[in-house]
């Protein structure tokens, strides 16, 4: 089943050089294209649409507050089962637990600077295209 699903290497990403190593996992994922690319650093009003089912948890403003402190690659993947697929590539949220060979059991010891983030459903990944990048159709 081809699906989209929405990408951000996030500001540690960005600033520790390893935007192409990650990109560079996804794009060896026989199949899976890239069909947006942007690095932008991202203002409040697009952070607050896009974490907006966190709103009020105690991780909140501290994700808000990284989230803008640097630019940020944002992609859209196309290609057989990439939701699954991109979150599998990336593992859990806690790097320290992430297994070995996943980018944040690899790269993270953070759990708010994990790294990556990549869209956890259909209805996800098309509303958060839709954020990111409003002109693709
Ligand atoms: P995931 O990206 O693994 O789906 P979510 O959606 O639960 O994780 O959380 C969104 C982001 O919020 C995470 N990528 C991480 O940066 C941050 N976050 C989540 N849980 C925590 C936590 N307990 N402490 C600090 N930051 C957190």
């Amino acid at each position: 089943m081809s699906q989209r699903t929405l990408v951000l290497l996030k500001p540690d990403a960005v600033r520790r050089g390893l935007v192409g190593e990650i990109i560079g996992r996804i794009e060896r994922k026989a199949g899976w294209t890239i069909g947006a690319l942007e690095l932008r650093t991202l203002d409040r009003a697009i952070l607050e649409q896009h974490y907006a089912e966190h709103v009020g948890r105690d991780f909140y403003e501290p994700l808000m507050t990284f989230m803008a402190s640097g630019p940020v690659v944002s992609l859209v993947v196309e290609g057989e089962r990439v939701i699954e697929g991109v979150r599998a590539l990336a593992g859990p949220t806690d790097p320290i637990t992430a297994p070995s060979g996943s980018i944040r059991g690899d790269f993270g010891t953070i759990t708010r600077e994990n790294l990556i983030h990549a869209s956890d459903s259909e209805e996800s990944a098309e509303r958060e295209i839709k954020i990111f990048f409003p002109g693709l159709s």
